[in-house]
């Protein structure tokens, strides 16, 4: 069962990078509701500041993952089965993974997806120390685009996607059903997905994980504008935007906005943009699920849920399903 293709590490260019992420901030900054996208949230300030948030007694999903992880990992890994080849896309630092690949029973690939060769390859070597005979393909590339799943190597053997983190609450429900679906395109039937998922709650603990008390979410948010100014020449004060972050119980969803303090104007790239007092750049959007719904979005997307695990307070859920 050989590997063909591996170690195609191909890195995007940072003109390509540029170019995109102007056209992005200015499409977004042109439309009527304000919107930017939010995987720019990320840059290595942006990064070290949801490390941050993470740690912060509000913000308890990262912290009710890791228990739920901790606590069912043989299970989780028995679940998953032999000799598998794990693909995790948006994987990061690979922190996640690491545990997960060392109680599995002879994982056969590791395969993480990201934008970020550096982080990647900085994982690898830390992966690499601790589980020596592992073979590990970083594959460097947007996870929602498609040339980024065309790079994985091609091989045979049984695959299960890794998607903890509630990343898939960033994606609209038509989104994250695209999503899943392109998911499920470069998997075959019977390979499986491991998602984490956070749970529709009280919205006062939902609204405290995103206006937290010690003001690291608000500085996470702004610093979008930050890199604007700093990558695309923008002069945006960010004193004059404040953090705003509400929970839509009918859109089941945490909003993050940037609200406009007085009417002004801003220049990003050459461009002017004007802002009324009150109006908001929105920043990102965190869906909450529930089991059922959950159950609903991975069925209609090619999927069957086999199990999931949960905390005691049923804030947060991974689930395993496997493709029809
Ligand atoms: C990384 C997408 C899971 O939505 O909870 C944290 C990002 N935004 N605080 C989330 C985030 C504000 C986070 N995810």
């Amino acid at each position: 069962m050989a590997i063909i293709n591996a170690n195609r590490v191909v890195p995007l260019s940072g003109e390509d990078f540029r170019g995109q992420f102007e056209r992005d901030v200015l499409a977004g900054l042109s439309a009527s509701q304000k919107t930017l996208p939010c995987k720019y949230l990320y840059d290595e300030t942006g990064s070290k500041l949801f490390e941050a948030i993470c740690e912060l007694d509000d913000y308890y999903l990262t912290r009710t993952e890791a228990k739920i992880f901790a606590r069912s990992l043989q299970d989780m890994a028995v679940t998953l089965g032999d000799s598998v080849i794990l693909i995790e896309p948006g994987a990061g630092n690979c922190e996640k993974a690491e545990p997960l690949l060392e109680a599995m029973d002879n994982p056969r690939a590791y395969f993480p997806l990201d934008i970020s060769p550096e982080i990647l390859l900085a994982a690898q070597h830390r992966i690499r120390h601790r589980l020596p005979d592992l073979e590990i393909v970083p594959v460097i590339g947007d996870f929602t685009s498609g040339d980024a799943w065309s790079r994985l190597p091609v091989s045979n053997a049984r695959k299960v996607i890794f998607f903890p983190g509630s990343t898939i609450g960033n994606f609209a429900p038509e989104q994250a059903r695209d999503l899943l679906e392109r998911f499920a395109e470069n998997l075959d039937s019977g390979d499986g997905l491991l998602l984490g998922a956070d749970l529709v709650k009280d919205s006062v603990i939902l609204e405290r994980a995103y206006h937290d008390s010690n003001h690291i979410t608000e500085a996470f948010n702004k610093n979008l504008l930050t890199r604007i100014n700093s990558e695309l020449n923008g002069d945006f004060n960010t004193d004059a935007f404040a953090h705003r972050a509400f929970y839509h119980s009918l859109r089941q969803r945490v909003e993050m906005h940037l609200v406009s303090l007085v009417e002004q104007h801003v220049s990003v790239s050459g461009r002017h943009f004007s802002f009324t007092e009150g109006e908001t750049i929105h920043t990102e959007n965190s869906h909450k699920y529930t089991l059922p719904g959950l159950q609903t979005l991975l069925r209609d997307t090619g999927f069957s849920p086999e199990k999931y695990w949960t905390d005691d307070k049923q804030h947060y859920a991974i689930c395993y399903a496997h493709v029809r």
